[in-house]
């Protein structure tokens, strides 16, 4: 299309959109036989707000994501709920805030499933629309009924096929946590059963390598954690035996990802689908394909960082090659902020240069401050989302209800009692954004318009854990519009505001929820 007629389309569609969404968020009238859009949720794993180039990075280019932006809209004050990965998933796919529900911390990979099977979740909400929904890539949420009892040589459930999902292929926890293997809706990948495998989060198994006792044999060592079994030459967190032919490789999992969620896109297109795919990259190990090796000016972070760039570019393509790119929404985020030295030792900290992983904000992955959950995010829906970047804040929490009004199925009540239906926001037809940001790392800051408060106690700083930094009562507060940094505490200046933001974030906890009820 030539750019005037695109101009011009776009400016038809924007003002159609504005009616459209305004009221109860349908689809426009007599839109009712537009197809659903199809969605698809791409999230990456400990990327931060500054690792992107079209989020001013300047030790990695990330072509393939630029394009999206440019061809979508650029969220500049969007948030995961968490700063670590298991709260974050567990919010955006139930729309509660984690922190209200014990047990949603960071995952064993022998944990029990930590959502009830049953309630509304993302995935459910749109099934119930008629929607093939899929999950490819990092879990994380545990599986099965109790937490060590997973039988992992026969059927491995509940799961994501319990919580709304149709199609499921996953890592159980994460690239760097037992067991190192795939599961295929409810069995691990291409188990002999002549090697079953086994699972222990409490003690080695006798004669297995070990990240202590093998150390010298590693070929990525660790810094810290990270060195109980050894699976592909590298330590991880837990013991395993077994499952030899079922073992991922390391350099070969962003290809195997990608075929899988554009395997589940091809058989899905003939109805409106739902793919969640939540990469591996950048988490560690990161130990990307030699193909991506020495692409970044960063070492192995970097060139994760252009590994799952390549993903995005391949999901995009597969979109492209079957006709869906226009009616698919397509989103990129990622669940919590950068870290450097997250347990191996890759280089991270030595090469990160002049880059800036969580952009101009302070810390990164585990902490409160804004580096731990402002995150990219991206949209592009080219039939519907008109193209720019948008100042508006947004939380992943409520792509639940947003999304599911986007289908338009209702929420009961109980349903994602956190979640706010923001489509418009999202869609980029309202600039007006959430009314706070609530930020979880242990503790809970909270971000009112240009404020920000941290409360008082131990919060993780910097880049690379676990370095800690206190926070004296009655905690901090920071004008985030002039101090993007939070370097100057205004809390003796501004108390009445620093009471008014740590007040809410206490009526938001007794609440229980953030949804009306009624
Ligand atoms: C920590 C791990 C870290 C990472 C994190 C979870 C150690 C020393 N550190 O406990 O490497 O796995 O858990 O990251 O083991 S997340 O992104 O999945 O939340
Ligand atoms: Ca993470």
């Amino acid at each position: 299309m030539p750019n005037g007629s695109r101009r011009d389309f776009l400016r038809t569609t924007a003002v159609a959109l504005t009616g459209a969404f305004a009221g109860r968020c349908r689809l426009a009238e007599g839109e009712d036989t537009v197809q659903k859009p199809n969605i698809v949720l791409i999230y990456a794993d400990d990327v931060g707000y500054g690792d992107l180039s079209c989020y001013g990075a300047v030790g990695v280019k990330t072509p393939n994501i630029d394009r999206l932006a440019s061809q979508g809209l650029l969220f500049t004050s969007a948030y995961a709920t968490s700063a670590t990965c298991t709260p974050s998933r567990y919010s955006l796919l139930t729309g509660e805030y984690a922190w209200r529900k014990p047990g949603t911390g960071i995952a064993a990979g022998n944990a029990a499933l930590v959502i009830e099977p049953g309630r509304a979740t993302l995935p459910s909400l749109l099934k119930q629309a008629g929607y093939a929904t899929g999950v490819v890539g990092k879990w994380h949420l545990g599986l099965g009924e109790k937490t060590g009892e997973q039988d992992w040589n026969g059927e491995v459930k509940p799961g994501p096929l319990e919580l709304g999902f149709d199609y499921s292929f996953i890592l159980p926890a994460t690239g760097d946590r037992i067991p190192c293997v795939y599961l295929e809706n409810h069995r691990v990948v291409g188990l002999d059963p002549a090697d079953p495998v086994s699972v222990s989060y409490r003690q080695p198994f006798p004669g297995e390598p070990n990240g202590v006792t093998d150390r010298g044999k590693l070929r990525m060592d660790w810094s810290h954690g990270h060195n109980q079994s050894v699976v592909n030459g590298i330590g991880r967190i837990g013991y395993m035996k077994g499952g030899k032919s079922a073992r991922w490789v390391d350099e070969d999992m962003a290809d195997v990802l990608a075929q899988q969620a554009i395997g589940f896109i091809e058989r899905s297109k003939s109805k409106p689908f739902f793919l969640y795919f939540a990469t591996h990259d950048i988490h560690v190990p990161r130990v990307p394909h030699a193909r991506f090796a020495g692409k970044s000016t960063m070492g192995p972070r970097g060139d994760a960082i252009v590994q799952f760039d390549w993903q995005v570019g391949a999901v995009g393509e597969a979109l492209d090659k079957h006709g869906l790119t226009d009616n698919t929404l397509l989103i990129v985020t990622s669940d919590n902020g950068p870290v450097l030295d997250d347990g191996y030792v890759d280089q991270a900290v030595e090469r990160v240069g002049r880059h800036r992983p969580a952009g101009p904000y302070r810390a990164g992955k585990y902490s409160v401050f804004e580096g731990g959950t402002r995150v990219p995010f991206v949209v592009r829906w080219p039939a519907r989302v008109k193209p720019g970047v948008t100042e508006a804040k947004v939380s992943q929490v409520d792509l639940a209800a947003s999304l599911a009004a986007l289908v338009e199925t209702e929420l009961a009540p109980a349903d994602c009692p956190d979640s706010l239906n923001m489509l418009p926001t999202f869609l980029g037809t309202s600039a007006e954004g959430r009314a706070y940001i609530v930020e979880h790392a242990g503790g809970l800051s909270i971000r009112k318009g240009d404020w920000k408060y941290v409360p008082p106690g131990a919060h993780a700083d910097g880049l690379c854990p676990p370095h800690k930094i206190a926070i004296d009562k009655p905690g901090a507060l920071y004008n985030i519009a002039e101090d993007p940094a939070e370097a100057n505490d205004l809390s003796a200046q501004r108390p009445e505001k620093l009471r008014e933001l740590g007040d809410l974030v206490e009526q938001i906890r007794r609440s229980g929820r953030s949804r009306p009820a009624a």
